[in-house]
């Protein structure tokens, strides 16, 4: 007879179903930066909107911050294998900062650029209905600076690196152009779940 529901499940409940396969549970938060963590006061910060080459809105910190801001509680899974449960985050959703740049749906893919010259690509429709925000507060204070402070993207349902940290625009491209991260072997979608971590998983 086999009973169902008491395979690797602590007190805690069951959090087995949630690691995608590949992945190990953290406790800690770590920090994964390509290069040199920028240093962005929110003074100097600015968050611009493009289609293409063109910029349709652009905010500065006290604007961006009076968008409509959202609570969300998620995990996160980084391709180097480690994954965090329940970290919770404030912040704007896409759909809001499309909304008060007057957009709907301009074209269906987003590169993200960042300070640090990071870029990471991901289809619009991952970054709508909820999915996807510009988060500004983590575990109920503003954004570490290693972590992205004071703005960083979080698209939860793909892996991290498409959560791109210092983020200061959202471009929208007619194609799904590969990112940093993308044009050096990383898949270009990335969805834990189905282990899409290289180029040809
Ligand atoms: N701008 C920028 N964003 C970035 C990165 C980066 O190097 N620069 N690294 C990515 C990678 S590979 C991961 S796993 C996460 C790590 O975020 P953390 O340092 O907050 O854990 O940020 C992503 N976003
Ligand atoms: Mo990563």
């Amino acid at each position: 007879m086999v009973t169902r529901g008491f395979t690797g499940r602590g007190p805690g409940g069951d959090r087995s179903d949630r690691i995608p396969p590949g992945q190990h549970l953290v406790e800690n938060f770590p920090v994964l930066t390509a290069g040199p963590t920028p240093n962005v006061e929110p003074s100097d910060w600015k968050f611009t909107v493009k289609i293409g080459p063109k910029p349709v809105k652009v905010w500065n910190w006290s604007e961006f911050n009076a968008l409509p801001k959202t609570k969300v509680t998620r995990d996160i899974h980084c391709v180097t294998s480690w994954s965090k449960l329940d970290t919770a985050w404030e912040g704007v959703l896409v759909e809001d900062i499309l909304a008060d740049a007057g957009l709907d749906r301009p074209t269906d893919f987003v590169l993200a650029h960042c300070y640090d010259n990071y870029s990471t690509n991901i289809p619009l429709a991952d970054l709508l209905s909820g999915k996807a925000m510009v988060a500004l507060n983590y575990a109920g204070k503003p954004l570490p600076r290693d972590h992205g402070g004071p703005a960083r993207l979080l698209v939860p349902h793909l892996y991290f690196w498409k959560s791109a940290k210092w983020v200061n625009a959202l471009q929208f491209t007619t194609r799904d152009e590969a990112g940093f991260w993308e044009l050096r072997g990383y898949h270009i979608y990335g969805d834990p779940w189905r282990e899409q971590r290289y180029t040809n998983d």
